[in-house]
């Protein structure tokens, strides 16, 4: 959408804006307005503010955003196509054509499917661009097209979303705009002062109307920092106290009858289930006082609306799955349902995820063999390293795999293989990027027109271009027609135009209004109240407090607390006593972009690991001390930082930073565990052991 065109004399400058939506793969999707100055042949973009009249972040962006424009036009940005001259990783490269490139490329996937078929080719993506066609658009076909191993996209959400549907047959919650109604506001294992920064305005307004705001998190986040109540469990544990909750109510008759009654199945079971979950069996478990545990199950149970927000971080142990079947129990066990602002409120991509006809933007109908192999992102080093047939060709769009997938050093040995063919999409030189054959330049959101469905919040939003790509970057699609026409395939709908792919993606959405308007509100019953009664779509069509299907995939039937294997007290912990947490603590950073440019990474200061005073005196490391952090997967130096966020036994390294900021090349991922959840595919980056020595020789 452009608006007027306004002409300034004086400064011999004539501007107008265009309004787009942020792409990044976070909750709030906000919407934002760029100033392009057309004087010059090239049109510039010379403002990039948030969009007033949005209607979830009204007109503010974020301290990462901000800075947009500095992104898009850094002069560390690829604009050209590079081929690798060095050897992988040493970031040596010489500029070619497009044409070159993509010869060479075509011939040598053309070549690795000739001879060892199409599953050797492996496509790793995430939401670096969680745009519908930069995602999805035309990358699913083609690699379907070509039999390509297909990949689990398993690194962020699909945990939560698949132990929450373990209790309610649904991944759907509420709607957290709601949360404005609630009274009571649990935020469990979400830090959304950071990371969901446009929904703390409408906390603060639930709190103004008397709201109280509890957090649980194991780390005394800045959301922590402005609570009520701030409750520290131990990582990984917080089950434990789930239960004892859940035995407090049913003890003291706080549960709500009637609606469990009428909406639940299995409440005798969990009757029995927790008749031993006592607060203080709970307690040493979790490392939360049985007084506190008591309290607050008394306030859940009794103050209304009461709400649960939750997002992705606390589904990161080996136990998340039941992390989120056990707390989905909890808003039905009081009939929280019942009232608007009551419930668990999570991510709300799945109620936009009703409009996309998956089938036709992906279509699974072009899988060249139906039976190809999928890997799981999270195990790249293994898949790189072990799989069997190899895995000879790797295209990377969207994601900087070295820095972001756990046990990232075997993922960096995997690409290191001489035998291994990578090309890498990239609007930076990354990490990932370093270890390529080619590396295609990418544009940035400002360049191409797409549309961006939320997950924070009901609005899906257009964002159009506002400048032409810069250099010789090219769209997510342009890149795959491009690929796909070198590599002579001639399968028509991998070469549908952008809006061809958009209108058959989403059926029902009018995409010139869409265009017009800026954004459309996906629907969400009127009530805010989807199942205040009841109708979950569970074999038994209530909320499943026992589970048959659970106890037919030979899983617990009900809700049970089961320690994680790399935890305290597990086989490696006498190595390793301390648990180390890799948190994005840092507000300049999404993930690993931005910590490479100068206006982000220097104002975070620079990689450092945290650890309670005690711990620190017990190792005689005072605050400064250059400290070996390490465990059976890596060992790293960094400064240590005494802290009072954390509690004793935990340790934390704020993630997001790339191999040259951090001392001697490795990453925080290189120590983190690559073992899966048990349910959903994720993976358990905070199931991990490590220790920490003074390093030799390190000045004081
Ligand atoms: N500024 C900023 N914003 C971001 C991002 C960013 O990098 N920077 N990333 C975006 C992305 S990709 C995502 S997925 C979202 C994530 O949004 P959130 O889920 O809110 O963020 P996380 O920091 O991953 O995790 C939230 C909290 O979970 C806690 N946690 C970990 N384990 C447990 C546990 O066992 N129990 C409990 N109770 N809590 C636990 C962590 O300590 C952390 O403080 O944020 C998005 N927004
Ligand atoms: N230790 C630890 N590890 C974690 C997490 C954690 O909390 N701790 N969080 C996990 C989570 S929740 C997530 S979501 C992942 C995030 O992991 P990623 O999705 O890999 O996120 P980013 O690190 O932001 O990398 C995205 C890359 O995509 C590129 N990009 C952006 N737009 C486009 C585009 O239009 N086209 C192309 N081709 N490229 C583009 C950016 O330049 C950037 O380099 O990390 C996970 N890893
Ligand atoms: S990163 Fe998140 S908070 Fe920042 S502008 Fe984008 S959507 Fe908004
Ligand atoms: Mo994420």
């Amino acid at each position: 959408m452009t608006d007027a065109i306004v002409a300034d004399a004086s400064q011999q400058q004539s501007t107008h804006t265009v309004h787009g939506t942020c792409h990044h793969d976070c909750p709030d999707s906000c919407g934002w307005t760029v100033t392009v100055d057309t004087s010059a042949d090239q049109p510039v973009a010379v403002k990039l503010r948030g969009r007033d009249d949005h209607p979830f972040s009204y007109g503010e962006l974020c301290p990462k955003v901000n800075r947009f424009l500095d992104r898009v036009y850094s002069p560390d940005r690829v604009l050209h196509p590079l081929r690798r001259v060095g050897p992988k990783g040493s970031g040596e490269f010489e500029r070619v054509r497009w044409d070159e490139a993509l010869s060479d490329i075509a011939a040598r996937l053309n070549g690795i499917i000739a001879e060892y078929g199409g599953e050797a080719v492996m496509p790793f993506s995430d939401a670096g661009n969680q745009s519908m066609l930069a995602r999805d658009g035309l990358s699913n076909r083609f690699f379907h097209h070509i039999g390509a191993t297909r990949l689990l996209r398993t690194i962020c959400g699909p945990t939560v979303g698949a132990g929450v549907r373990m209790t309610n047959g649904t991944g759907l919650g509420g709607d957290a705009n709601d949360l404005e109604h609630s009274k009571l506001i649990v935020l469990w294992g979400t830090n959304t002062k950071l990371t969901n920064r446009h929904l703390w305005p409408v906390i603060e307004r639930a709190r103004a109307a008397g709201a109280r705001v509890v957090v649980i998190d194991p780390i005394r986040t800045v959301t922590a920092d402005d609570a009520d109540w701030f409750i520290q469990p131990l990582p990984g544990t917080d089950i434990a106290m789930m239960l004892a909750m859940m035995h407090i109510i049913i003890r003291d008759g706080l549960h709500d009858r009637e609606w469990v009654e009428q909406h639940t199945f299995g409440f005798d079971e969990l009757v029995t289930q927790v008749a031993d979950s006592t607060p203080e069996w709970a307690a040493p478990l979790c490392g939360v006082p049985a007084v506190v545990i008591e309290q607050f199950a008394r306030e859940y149970a009794s103050i209304r609306p009461a709400a649960i927000r939750t997002l992705i971080g606390a589904e990161h142990h080996e136990n998340g799955g039941m992390f989120y079947r056990t707390l989905a129990c909890l808003p039905a066990l009081i009939g929280a349902w019942r009232v608007r602002g009551g419930g668990l409120f999570r991510s709300v991509g799945s109620w936009q995820d009703e409009l996309i006809d998956e089938a036709a933007l992906d279509r699974p109908d072009l899988l060249a063999e139906r039976n190809v192999r999928t890997f799981n992102m999270s195990r790249l080093g293994e898949i790189l390293l072990d799989a069997e047939p190899s895995v000879r060709a790797m295209v990377v769009w969207n994601s900087n795999p070295l820095v972001i997938v756990p046990n990232a050093d075997a993922a960096r040995a995997g690409m290191a293989r001489d035998d291994l063919f990578t090309v890498v999409h990239e609007q930076f030189l990354t990490d990932t990027a370093k270890y390529a054959d080619y590396v295609l330049p990418a544009t940035t959101q400002i360049e191409a027109s797409d549309v961006v469905p939320a997950w924070g919040h009901l609005w899906m939003g257009w964002n159009e271009a506002a400048i032409a790509p810069l250099g010789e970057a090219v769209s997510n699609g342009d890149l795959f027609r491009r690929l796909a026409a070198a590599m002579g395939l001639t399968e028509p709908a991998l070469f549908h135009d952008d809006l061809t792919v958009l209108r058959d993606a989403l059926p029902t959405i009018d995409i010139d209004a869409l265009r017009r308007d800026g954004w459309v509100k996906v629907p969400f019953p009127d009530s805010g109240t989807p199942w205040a009664e009841g109708g979950f779509p569970t074999p038994s069509g209530k909320v499943e407090f026992a589970s048959a299907s659970l106890e037919q995939m030979g899983q617990p039937r009900l809700p049970i607390y089961v320690a994680p294997t790399e935890g305290p007290g597990g086989p490696n912990s006498d190595r390793f006593p301390l648990q180390l947490m890799t948190p994005k603590h840092h507000t300049r950073f999404l993930n690993s972009s931005y910590s490479h440019l100068p206006k982000h990474g220097p104002s975070e200061g620079g990689p450092f690991v945290e650890i309670d005073a005690a711990d620190a005196a017990d190792r005689g490391l005072e605050d400064g001390d250059a400290a070996r952090v390490f465990n059976d997967r890596a060992s790293l130096e960094l400064p240590v930082k005494i802290t009072t966020r954390l509690r004793p036994g935990l340790v934390a390294i704020p993630w997001g930073w790339w191999r040259d900021q951090h001392p001697d090349g490795h990453v925080a991922n290189s120590l983190t565990n690559d073992t899966l959840t048990d349910w959903g595919g994720g993976v358990a980056f905070s199931d991990t052991l490590v220790e920490i020595s003074r390093t030799e020789g390190s000045s004081r």
